[in-house]
């Protein structure tokens, strides 16, 4: 595998799958494989389940992992071209990826949407960069429109709690005090677009997300409606994705949104998923996160796998 951005880059799901039960029952049955390579992951952003599920999938397979707060422990870096870097800018990513590459064999990148110019999030700007600078396999870790790892612990977890062959998992949107990114939902709706479940996605109007994400998925603008009968109930607040309304806006803090018992009670027993970190009594009450039905937890240590499988697969193709 030579990255790591969208569905489409883990091939049949099915196998993945598979592969992601055998990586959880024996996780260090390829501690080899990982002999004398190294992943650095690169962080942009703040995190503390993909920073250390990374590192503990890295772990797994005997891989060193190299990790790098950018700003922080490094030099604040350029990420336009074409500009005068007479600001707080000290470095260009131009130079910064290859010297990066040039130390690792593997490279993990977070980098958040800037929610300010769609184009320059939409295209990957910061992303594609390391791509084509590094020349080495790249994982997202949270990129501006992807968040490939968690939509992949994600699937593996409804695999492991559904009840039925097809079951109906609802995304909801749900309230929040700052404005975040789509790249949650994103991947969320194109990895359930193509498992074998009854999707169905729910938000205020204007929160409508790229096309290209929600792919056939059903859009239902009633909440209550969406969720009757729900299998799974997937909270994410997401900012204006820029489709029907102002890019990276919050449209709407309507409180009657967030997932609450009487939301719960409409749905098939549900179980409760949201990728974390959550705010309580924002998107969740504090009686449905705490309920035996809700999944954060399994959910988040879940990452661990999704993330072993992709840099197994890579480690296997390099
Ligand atoms: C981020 C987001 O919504 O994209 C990261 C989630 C994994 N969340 C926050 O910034 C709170
Ligand atoms: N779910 C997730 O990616 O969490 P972090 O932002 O803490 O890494």
């Amino acid at each position: 595998m030579k990255s790591f951005f969208h569905v489409s880059d883990i091939g049949d799901l099915g196998a993945a799958l598979e592969e992601a039960r055998q990586v959880k029952a024996t996780p260090y049955a390829w501690k080899s494989l990982g002999e004398n390579k190294t992943i650095m992951l690169v962080f942009f952003n703040s995190s503390l389940r993909t920073r250390l599920s990374s590192q503990k999938a890295a772990l797994n397979l005997g891989m060193s992992p190299i990790v790098l707060n950018i700003g922080q422990d490094s030099w604040k870096l350029e990420t336009e071209m074409g500009v005068v870097m007479d600001g707080d800018k000290s470095e260009h990513l131009r130079e910064a990826i290859p010297v990066m590459a040039s130390y690792c064999d593997i490279i993990g990148v977070r980098s958040f949407a800037g929610l300010k110019d769609r184009e320059y999030d939409y295209s990957e700007t910061v992303l594609n960069q390391f791509i084509q600078y590094s020349g080495k396999p790249v994982i997202s870790l949270e990129s501006a429109t992807v968040h490939p790892c968690q939509a992949f612990a994600d699937l593996i977890t409804i695999e492991e709690y559904k009840r039925k062959t097809r079951p109906k998992v609802v995304m909801t949107w749900a309230p929040h005090p700052r404005a975040l990114p789509q790249a949650v939902p994103n991947s969320f709706a194109e990895w359930m677009n193509a498992a074998d479940v009854d999707f169905v996605i729910t938000h205020p109007r204007g929160y409508e997300l790229d096309p290209r994400f929600v792919g056939d998925a059903k859009v239902e603008y009633d909440q209550m409606k969406a969720l009757e009968g729900a299998d799974f109930v997937y909270a994410k607040n997401w900012s204006c994705p820029g489709v029907c309304g102002p890019y990276g806006e919050i449209l709407s803090k309507d409180m009657s949104w967030t997932v609450d018992a009487a939301h719960m009670a409409v749905t098939d027993n549900a179980f409760f998923m949201h990728c974390l970190p959550v705010r309580r009594n924002m998107i969740v009450s504090d009686e449905v996160i705490d309920a035996p039905t809700s999944l954060v937890i399994p959910e988040a240590a879940n990452r661990a796998v999704s993330a072993q499988v992709v840099m197994k697969r890579m480690l296997e193709s390099l």
